[in-house]
């Protein structure tokens, strides 16, 4: 990997694990205490369809950047987990040449598995704040994390960004999480992690799709405030933290309307006996059928809204820890 720094060798002694490779720009940019966000690949390969995946790839890179910070797209190339992602690896991660190139989504315990098989992946919000922490990056914007999902007590299916955020030390800027998800249920799972949940100037959780969901979370007025309570969150021991910003208004989609589309898309998914990882992507290209692609376009205008407050906060942050 010529160019790249890395930031570890060989963890634990083991020799053959593949370092994690730094952009450049993003190494300077830590060592001199700048901003810097942390982007997901997983809303690149399985969250929204080409070619719009790689037009919003570049374009919150853009966002974060017009807001004074240095963004870092995470993902897999090639075996070697990749902190600053370029422009080619992006290319191929929103449509590649060959439908067996496609990269695997890559959750927290997929990360090992896929480095030693050498494989391109796309990591989800657990697997990018897993790496973003390894590399000194604490600040993460995303559309939506994954939650509880309806029916978990007969699937148990609980996504790993749950339990991530318990372990790892990264503040993630989403926009809740998506209504395909049992809400009440994620925010409890949240609490009983310690994981608090900030809201961008409401008192509410968004529903992704729309403002309100009907569930309390803590006021957080402005990036100072936010970057206060991040640094005190840390100094007495948290671990990860949301911030969660509601959907652009003009974008917000009408909240029955969004849960009809839900309806048909869960009923699709259960007759077309969907498990496991491919829940999620599955329901995300259903909702977009389902709602005649505005869901798309209220996705991609809050993951660009979701860039630029998270290097507001970034910056805020910096500032905390001059
Ligand atoms: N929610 C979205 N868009 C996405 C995802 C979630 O609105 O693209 C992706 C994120 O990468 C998230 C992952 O971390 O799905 C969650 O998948 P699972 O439920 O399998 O953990
Ligand atoms: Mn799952």
């Amino acid at each position: 990997m010529t160019g790249r720094a890395t930031i570890y060798d060989h963890p634990q002694g083991c020799a053959g694990v593949p370092a994690i490779a730094v952009a450049p720009e993003v190494r300077t940019a830590l060592a001199q205490r700048r901003p810097v966000v942390a982007l997901e690949s997983t809303v690149i390969s399985h969250g929204l369809p080409y070619p719009h995946n790689l037009e919003l790839a570049r374009a919150m890179e853009q966002d974060v950047r017009a807001q004074g910070a240095t963004p870092a797209t995470v993902g897999i190339v090639a075996g070697v987990p990749t902190v600053g992602m370029e422009d080619a690896a992006l290319q191929h991660f929103a449509r590649p040449d060959d439908e067996r190139r496609r990269p695997v989504k890559v959750s927290r315990r997929d990360l090992g598995y896929v480095a030693a098989a050498g494989g391109d992946g796309a990591t989800t919000v657990a697997a990018t704040m897993a790496l973003a922490a390894l590399a000194g990056i604490h600040v993460f914007a995303t559309g939506g994390i994954g939650g509880v999902h309806r029916g978990a007590r007969e699937t148990w299916d609980i996504s790993a960004d749950l339990t991530e955020l318990a372990r790892t030390p990264v503040l993630v800027v989403c926009a809740g999480a998506k209504a395909i998800l049992d809400l009440p249920a994620t925010l409890e799972y949240l609490e009983t992690s310690g994981v608090p949940v900030l809201g961008w100037g409401v008192g509410e959780l968004p529903a992704f799709y729309s403002a309100s969901s009907g569930l309390p979370v803590a006021l957080a007025p402005d990036a100072a405030f936010v970057a206060r309570a991040w640094c005190a969150h840390r100094a007495f021991g948290g671990a990860g933290m949301l911030l969660a910003v509601p959907p652009p208004a003009e974008y917000a989609l009408n909240g029955a309307a969004v849960e009809e589309a839900i309806t048909r898309a869960l009923h699709r998914a259960t007759a077309a006996g969907v498990r496991g990882q491919a829940v999620t992507p599955f329901l995300l290209s259903a909702l977009a059928q389902e709602t005649g692609g505005e869901s798309v376009r209220a996705n991609i205008a809050l993951l660009r809204q979701n860039a630029r407050v998270a290097a507001q906060v970034a910056g805020a942050i910096a500032v905390l820890a001059q």
